[in-house]
């Protein structure tokens, strides 16, 4: 039995079940989300030989901590391990905080859980078994690290035990081209975690093999929105970019280019027109990039390796090619100072300007792992827990102007949440890209595509008033003019707006849109390549927040 967070599909768990199945195990995955009293129950009617728990999210170790308790109370007494970023960088921690764990399985853990289960299933001893971490009496042994798959295209397709999630009725499956990021972010744990484990940090699936299990998804499971997951999308350098281009001419190959979308994760200073018009037409519609700031004191910071300027051409780019792109960004860091939250407004006022997106932001969280929490540590900054990572800025009043903040902006109403005004205006602009590409041209479009872009700039230029104007509050002591009602209020506004623009033009074009999929076609895929945009003429797609 495999537990773990499912929303959107885990793949880390899809290619463990896929591994233990390959050798004849019966594995069931369980999603986290449910009931924890449901999930005991399904422990007793499995009566599993072992639990493989991942966590993937370390704020979740409190909620594992309490299910494993629950079931060990309710005799579920099988091998009980432990996987993911957090429990493979922070072993001792985990196995201090959840004491029900009888090992942890660190870094990539397809063979050494299948290692694992087989000594368990014969009763054999586990304890000398490559990339554990495990409790005798006081001590915590670790034994030898397990070293990172070689070959990722030995491994199985990961298995998706689920119903995808779909946008207008297409079906969305994640997929995984590569592992393991070459970059060093300071507040990142992906390239520790890559680099503690002995092998090639990097490592890309064959384009052919990529491409035939998106044939696969496709044909068997009607995927024809494909996630790619890759922490960052091989592009960069020769190598890769001689990788990117095989890939787009096996999609065309395949006929794939012409039946399904992709969307993927890369860095700004990827971007390179040609390859990315190249991709677009073999089905891109959406690139996810951590611009993370837009002050170059910050971007030192995050040690991004990166410049403003290289951020906002990155944006251009896409912009002009009429690629819809969605970012991460950190309007705090550890360095902020007013200065630079103003040049991070600033900076996404330029990016947004034409209402292609909504706005999104949060505060960089030290998490485990990552170099920026040492240094935190280091320096005495650190505050905060495992599920509450938190830190203290050099300027004191930065800290007050974010607690102000979250009273006078309810920041998961606006950004964070599943209704937030960032997530839906999200999910509309990710259904116009869907409808863009995937189904015929619908009555209304135009018109509709310019309300979004209306009510998304709007809402933009509202919430990053708000934060200006109380950032100024704080520096320089302004008097404030906003009140929590009347920005609660704004927000509401635009949801109920977007709520009634959206539903008119989805509802009103049911028909068509139903029509198209029973008849399992309308791709406006052409035969001439789309056209290219000038500035001026920019589509204004874009955005989800479907990452
Ligand atoms: C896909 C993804 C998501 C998906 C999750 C889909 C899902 N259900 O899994 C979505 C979009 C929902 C998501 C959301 C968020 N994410 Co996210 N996400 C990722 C991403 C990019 C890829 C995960 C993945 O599929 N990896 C590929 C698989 C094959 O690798 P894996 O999961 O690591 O699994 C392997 C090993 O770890 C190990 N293993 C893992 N589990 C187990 C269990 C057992 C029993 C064993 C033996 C081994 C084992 O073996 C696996 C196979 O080799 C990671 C980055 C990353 N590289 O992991 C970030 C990442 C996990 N996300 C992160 C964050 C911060 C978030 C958000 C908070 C972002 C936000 N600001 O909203 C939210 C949180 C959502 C929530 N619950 O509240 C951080 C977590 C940081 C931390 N230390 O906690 C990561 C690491 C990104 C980063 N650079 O910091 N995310
Ligand atoms: S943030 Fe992205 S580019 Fe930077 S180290 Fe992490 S995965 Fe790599």
């Amino acid at each position: 039995m495999l537990v773990g967070f499912q929303n959107q599909g885990n793949l880390g768990l899809g290619y463990l079940a896929a591994v233990l199945r390959r050798s004849g195990y019966a594995v069931q995955v369980v999603d986290i989300e449910q009931d924890p009293v449901e999930i005991v129950r399904i422990a007793r009617e499995l009566n599993p030989v072992l639990i493989g728990f991942s966590l993937i999210f370390q704020f979740f170790i409190d909620r594992y901590a309490a299910l494993l308790y629950l079931l060990r109370t309710n005799e579920i007494n099988c091998h009980f391990t432990m996987g993911g970023h957090f429990p493979s960088l922070s072993y001792e921690q985990t196995l201090e905080l959840v004491p029900e764990l009888d090992s942890v399985v660190r870094f990539e853990g397809e063979t050494t859980l299948l290692e694992l289960v087989d000594a368990v299933v014969g009763g054999e001893d586990w304890s000398q078994i490559h990339g554990l971490a495990y409790r005798a009496g006081e001590r915590v042994v670790l034994t030898r690290p397990r070293a990172l798959l070689e070959d990722l295209d030995q491994l199985p397709y990961p298995e998706r035990d689920y119903e995808p999630e779909a946008v207008l009725g297409r079906g969305i499956m994640p997929i995984l081209a590569s592992r393991g990021c070459a970059r060093t972010c300071s507040f990142c744990s992906i390239h520790t975690f890559y680099r503690a484990a002995p092998g090639r940090i990097v490592r890309t699936r064959k384009p052919a093999e990529v491409v035939c299990e998106m044939q696969m998804l496709h044909e068997e499971r009607g995927t024809t929105i494909f996630l790619f997951q890759d922490d960052d999308f091989p592009l960069f350098g020769q190598v890769w970019r001689r990788w990117a281009n095989e890939f787009v001419d096996e999609l065309h190959r395949s006929g794939l280019s012409r039946k399904v979308i992709w969307k993927m994760n890369c860095r700004a200073d990827a971007v390179d027109r040609d390859l990315f018009i190249r991709m677009r037409d073999a089905g891109l519609y959406l690139v996810y990039m951590g611009l993370e700031s837009g002050s170059e004191q910050g971007l030192e910071t995050l040690h991004k390796q990166i410049n403003v300027e290289q951020n906002l051409k990155a944006v251009e780019t896409l912009k002009s090619i009429g690629l819809m792109f969605e970012y991460g960004f950190m309007l705090l860091d550890p360095s902020s100072t007013f200065a630079s939250i103003r040049e991070n407004i600033q900076f996404l006022r330029t990016i947004l300007a034409d209402g292609c997106l909504p706005v999104t932001f949060c505060r960089m969280l030290p998490y485990d792992g990552t170099p920026i929490k040492d240094e935190l540590a280091r320096t005495g900054r650190l505050r905060g827990d495992i599920c509450n990572p938190d830190y203290d800025f050099l300027d004191p009043r930065i800290g007050e102007f974010y607690e102000e903040l979250k009273k006078l902006v309810s920041l998961s109403g606006w950004i964070h949440g599943l209704k937030a005004v960032t997530t839906q205006l999200g999910w509309a602009w990710h259904e116009v890209a869907t409808m863009e590409r995937l189904f015929p041209v619908l009555p209304g479009f135009d018109q509709y595509k310019e309300t979004l872009r209306d009510i998304t700039k709007r809402s933009n230029a509202l919430l990053l008033q708000v934060v200006e104007d109380l950032s100024c509050r704080f520096s320089d002591n302004r008097p404030l003019a906003w009140a929590p009602p009347v920005v609660e209020q704004a927000r509401k506004g635009f949801l109920d707006e977007l709520l009634k623009e959206r539903d008119a033009f989805v509802y009103g074009n049911e028909e068509i849109l139903i029509d198209t999929l029973e008849q399992g076609g309308g791709f406006t895929f052409v035969d001439d390549p789309p056209l290219e945009l000038t500035p001026e003429k920019i589509l204004l797609d874009t955005s989800t927040s479907i990452n």
